[in-house]
């Protein structure tokens, strides 16, 4: 049994030897394409679950791409469990795959097993979640900026309001970076805006049904709630779509009433633009297997990779909500 590190550093010569010769017959023959890397590699994923359409999106979106590339993917679904997603990763260890994909549910808790990670030369690249961990013990992380997202929705809405809001916010699953982040990056906009102010926050999770029982409860808490609410600034799409429900039932108009704006781009809720029930949204990109692929190749060819692989989508207004939605679904 060849030692993995032995293994690791012939596969890296194999990598090299291919890239010469490919390069070679590239400089002597007139027409050719350098793609990547025809090496297929053996990728571990461990995915949070399917909590949302996006997070869907991202999955199909990444299994697909390792189909294209002719990778042999083993998936592992951790159903939001971080103890399933630290068995996952030891097990694609023990399996010795080249490369594993992380989308870590919250920030901490990770550094014993990326420390083992590291132990058996596998690289493992963060995929839309950040840790808090020591960055050398991944080699880079595939994300959005959240807190940049955080502060254009919270720019939107206080220029939608004058700078004079009362607002309740739907925060992502506690302790993931998406959520800690997005919450950092509104309050720091609307911090420079005395009106504007955050009167109820609490998690639904990144959920429908999370955002749906959650504003039920924030409408409740309301003498009126038409009057004394004036947005809803929900972590991410699928918890603005369960409260929009919330809100229809109570017999308030989403989008009228009570602003709506929200994260992810997924295609309901350029649906919920159409029909007048949602405001803006900021596009998250679900396509990271490449990026992610890519990095694992450079690795293999002995290339430095940097920590961050930053990917921020636009914001989206209703005024484009139909072309967009045809575009997506
Ligand atoms: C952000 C991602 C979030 C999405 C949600 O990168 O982790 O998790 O915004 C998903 O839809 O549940």
């Amino acid at each position: 049994m060849i030692d993995r590190s032995i293994r690791q550093h012939l596969s890296w010569f194999d990598t090299l030897k291919q890239h010469l010769l490919t390069t070679v017959l590239c400089v002597a023959l007139p027409v050719c394409s350098v793609s990547a890397s025809a090496e297929s590699l053996t990728i571990g994923f461990s995915q949070i679950g399917s909590e949302s359409g996006w997070r869907t999106s991202e999955t199909e979106s990444i299994k697909a791409e390792a189909e294209r590339r002719g990778y042999n993917l083993k998936f592992s679904d951790a159903q939001q469990k971080q103890e399933n997603q630290i068995k996952a990763v030891r097990s694609f260890i023990a399996q010795g795959v080249d490369g594993i994909l992380l989308a870590p549910v919250v920030e901490t808790g990770w550094d014993q097993v990326l420390k083992e990670a590291k132990r058996a030369h596998i690289p493992v690249v963060l995929v839309d979640r950040g840790v808090d961990a020591n960055p050398d013990l991944y080699l880079t992380k595939v994300a959005s900026d959240f807190r940049e997202e955080g502060a254009l929705a919270a720019s939107w809405l206080a220029a939608k309001t004058n700078g004079k809001c009362n607002i309740v916010e739907l925060q992502g699953t506690v302790g993931s970076s998406a959520a800690i982040d997005r919450k950092a990056g509104f309050d720091a906009v609307i911090s420079n805006f005395p009106n504007m102010k955050i009167i109820r926050s609490q998690s639904g999770d990144f959920t429908r049904a999370g955002g749906k029982e959650v504003m039920e409860s924030f409408l409740k808490a309301e003498s009126n709630p038409k009057k004394d609410i004036c947005a809803l600034f929900s972590h991410n799409d699928d918890m603005a779509l369960g409260a929009i429900l919330a809100m229809k039932e109570a017999g308030i108009k989403p989008s009228k009433d009570i602003l709506v704006v929200s994260i992810d781009g997924v295609p309901d809720i350029f649906k919920a633009m159409m029909d007048g029930e949602s405001n803006a949204t900021i596009e998250l990109n679900p396509h990271l297997g490449a990026p992610a692929f890519d990095a694992i190749l450079a690795y293999r060819a002995g290339k430095t990779v940097p920590k961050w692989i930053k990917a921020n989508g636009p914001l989206y207004l209703p005024d484009t909500a139909a072309a967009e939605y045809n575009k997506r679904k």
